[in-house]
């Protein structure tokens, strides 16, 4: 691999400083972490706002008059309108706080899906779907009786768009997608499946949980109408997320949640709610967190996606390379347009027994079948070996988890 085509190896060396989790070691050996598509290392920025919060803000929020309910109250606001301008939305109403992605899906599904799918109507989802983008649509279509349709895939791990057409019939409400698959990396082409599900009157739900940390997103220009994310998967911090939702939509929204915080009014006879995106966040959330949020957002701005890409791709395509040449190793999701998530299985080799050694060696990837059953029995395997980069991966990370890959086969 030419370390032309990395970000340079000095700023990848002071990134990595920035990284206390990554100086450590692990069964003596100098951590490799190569989980990162199930969740990032945090910068000290991050953990430094959340060390601050409570050391000097710490009060509840939108409720109290005094000066430390205020210092939290405007610092929460910051992170929302910092949310806001990173995906282009175009007002904070829009951007709601969740737990994460998770919570997100099952809110839509909840408090769209309520009042706007029926008996007979239908929601579209994808064969290489996150359990977070099947389960909360199986739950909306069993409750309302209504059909659930699968966007079918190739062997390569992409798309079969030209099905989609098929699929969309004016009793579509929704359409939840992902916008990159965890488990296989694809990029999906969503803008094309934008247009189309709109063309026939259907909302489409973007499950962005894998796509912020690597790709610039842009709800206006791809026109969705909600995007489901995770702070932690872009180094941020865990238990924090968001939805963003056109703003009409939310508006007509039933809440999804009772309690404080989303109410303007209440009797025992009857309340009426607070306005957006209050409405939808109800209880006291996860403040440091999303206050140490923009910290994360403001490390990808400094480094910038494009250097980020740039450096996971190199990453990714010299793993694929490596790993690619050892017999008996199976890449899965070959997608032409794929993020830094490299996927495979050892023929004669359980994927645990693989995880276990490569721990062993320090090397931290996912084992198992990635929260995608689906996909997994799409495939006929029981589980994958999973390696994900991030910006603070290096090259000699990358021959580390090759070369133990290539001992296993060996003795195996
Ligand atoms: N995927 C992985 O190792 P939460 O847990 O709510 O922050 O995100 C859920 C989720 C939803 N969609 C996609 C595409 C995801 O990848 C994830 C989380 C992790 O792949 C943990 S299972």
């Amino acid at each position: 691999m030419s370390t032309l085509h990395t970000h340079n190896r000095v700023a990848i060396q002071n990134i990595r400083k920035q990284f206390p989790a990554l100086q450590q070691t692990v069964h003596g050996k100098p951590l490799v972490y190569l989980d990162n598509a199930a969740t990032t290392q945090k910068p000290k920025a991050v953990l430094n706002a959340i060390t601050n919060y409570y050391q000097h803000d710490n009060a509840n929020v939108h409720r109290g008059i005094h000066t430390l309910a205020s210092r939290a109250t405007a610092a929460l606001e910051t992170s929302r309108v910092a949310v806001q301008r990173f995906i282009h939305a175009t007002s904070a109403e829009e951007i709601v706080f969740t737990g994460g992605t998770t919570a997100s899906i099952n809110l839509v599904a909840a408090a769209y899906g309520q009042t706007q799918v029926h008996a007979g109507d239908e929601v579209i989802i994808s064969h290489m779907e996150h359990h977070a983008n099947i389960v909360p649509w199986q739950m909306l279509c069993q409750a309302k009786k209504a059909v659930l349709k699968v966007i079918p895939i190739s062997e390569a791990g992409t798309l079969l768009l030209p099905a989609l057409k098929k699929l969309l019939t004016p009793r579509t409400k929704i359409v939840a997608i992902s916008y990159v698959s965890n488990t296989l990396g694809t990029i999906n082409p969503l803008k094309e499946i934008i247009k189309q599900a709109h063309a026939q009157g259907a909302i489409v739900v973007v499950d962005g949980a894998q796509a912020l940390p690597h790709l610039p997103i842009n709800v206006q220009d791809l026109d969705c109408d909600f995007l489901a994310f995770s702070a932690h998967k872009a180094y941020g911090p865990t238990g924090v997320g968001a939805l963003y939702g056109k703003k009409a939509l939310l508006e007509n929204m039933p809440p999804y949640q009772g309690g404080g915080e989303m109410v303007q009014e209440v009797t025992l006879a009857h309340t009426t709610y607070n306005d957006l995106p209050y409405k939808f966040e109800a209880g006291t959330p996860h403040i440091a967190g999303i206050i140490a949020w923009q910290e994360a957002l403001n490390f990808i701005t400094q480094v910038g996606y494009s250097n980020i890409m740039a450096h996971e791709d190199a990453l990714h395509t010299y793993a694929l390379e490596l790993l690619s040449s050892i017999d008996r190793v199976r890449i899965v999701g070959t997608a032409p347009q794929k993020i830094s998530i490299l996927a495979f299985t050892i023929e004669g080799v359980h994927h645990l027994d693989a995880g276990m050694l490569l721990d062993a060696h320090g090397i931290a990837v996912r084992t198992g079948h990635s929260c995608t059953q689906p996909l997994m029995n799409f495939f006929h395997i029981e589980g994958v070996i999973r390696a994900s980069f991030a910006i603070y991966n290096t090259q000699e990370e990358v021959e580390q988890l090759a070369a133990v890959v290539a001992r296993l086969v060996q003795k195996n």
